[in-house]
């Protein structure tokens, strides 16, 4: 067997960082976040498997954040007695948005960390919700992982359907893969597996009832989260998901199921916009003026695409809420700093 912290997604990223961590306590142990309850981590350390045996395997132990700011996924050193999380080794990637998109004062939850892949879930049989997918893209974009788009439930819809939400999305998601999986029959689910052939971390993001706990528990072979399904005996019905938790899949990899989050609220910015709506930027390339503002500017080649049918008016709308969206969070964030 690997070494069972390299297994768990260690690597030499991780090792750098954590040698520039000021630690006075050598001897604590190095671990990675699986779940959070309250103020309480679930850590998964490497120990000697007996006494007499070199091979390693994982365990679970215990430890109190407190004043650490942790999220499922991220690797932490713990304090020598082993009870408190002491230092959060620095991320290389982490979906994060605005925790409340109401509320006036500006607050980051991240979702999760050290994702190398997030799904971007939605169900195929049902209206695609173009908008919430233009915003998980900019929040894949931003975060560092690389976004793929899984259509869910291809058992429930006709291949037309399926090839045409298909078509539709890779003309908007440039770039990015777009899988269509059946977590009923097992159809597309070996694809998706391969982007943890080399001991990845997944993340599954989607709203409620796209039926990304189902994919977990299809990925994983497990039980492991409860999904909307209702059982015999059990009413308690849709939106069961509570625990964000690290899963190991079966061959390599680790995935984590997220609770359907409702509203994304944009949080870092980065160039996630840029990317998400690549195929506007491309065209803006060819606007009469650097500058244009793809209003009424003679020359402009998105005001062409428009008229010509190739773009959606909407899309375009949709990106500069976004835009504006990003720059009133930049204000905001500026002020709290001076404060
Ligand atoms: N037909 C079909 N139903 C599915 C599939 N995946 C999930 N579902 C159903 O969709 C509902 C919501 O699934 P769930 O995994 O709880 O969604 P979540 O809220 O995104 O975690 C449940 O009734 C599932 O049984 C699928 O691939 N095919
Ligand atoms: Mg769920
Ligand atoms: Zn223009």
């Amino acid at each position: 067997m690997r070494n069972a912290l390299s297994e768990l997604g260690w690597n030499a990223t991780f090792a750098d960082a954590l040698a520039r961590i000021d630690r006075k306590d050598v001897l604590s142990d190095v671990g990675r976040v699986q779940r959070l309850d309250r103020g309480w981590s679930t850590v998964l350390v490497a120990r000697a498997k007996n006494s007499t045996s070199t091979e390693e395997v994982l365990v679970e132990l215990r430890a109190r954040n407190i004043g650490a700011d942790v999220a499922v996924g991220d690797w932490v050193v713990l304090s020598a007695d082993g009870e408190r999380v002491e230092h959060v080794v620095p991320r290389v990637s982490q979906l994060i948005r605005r925790a409340s998109s109401d509320g006036p004062k500006a607050v980051p939850q991240v979702i999760a960390a050290n994702i190398d892949v997030v799904f971007l879930v939605h169900a195929v049989n049902a209206r695609l919700n173009q908008r919430r997918l233009e915003r998980e893209l900019v929040l894949a974009f931003d975060s560092g992982a690389t976004p793929v788009i899984v259509l869910t439930k291809s058992d429930a819809t006709s291949g037309e359907t399926a090839r045409d939400t298909t078509d539709a999305i890779s003309a908007i998601a440039l770039g990015v893969p777009v899988h269509v999986v059946s977590s009923v029959t097992g159809d597309g689910l070996q694809a998706l597996l391969t982007y943890a052939a080399g001991g990845e971390t997944l993340a599954v993001l989607g709203a409620s009832g796209v039926g990304k706990s189902t994919l977990v528990n299809a990925l994983t072979g497990t039980d492991s989260q409860q999904t909307g399904a209702i059982r015999r005996g059990d009413q308690r019905g849709r939106h069961t998901t509570t625990a964000v938790d690290l899963v190991p899949l079966p061959e390599r990899g680790w995935l984590v199921d997220t609770p359907g989050l409702r509203a994304i609220g944009l949080w870092s910015s980065g160039r996630g916009i840029e990317r998400a709506f690549a195929d506007i930027f491309n065209l803006a390339d060819h606007c009469r003026f650097r500058d244009c503002k793809h209003e009424r500017e003679p020359g402009c080649a998105v005001q062409q695409a428009i008229a010509e049918g190739r773009l959606d008016a909407r899309r375009l709308e949709a990106m500069r809420r976004l835009v504006a969206e990003e720059a009133a969070l930049e204000r905001e964030q500026a002020r709290a700093k001076r404060r």
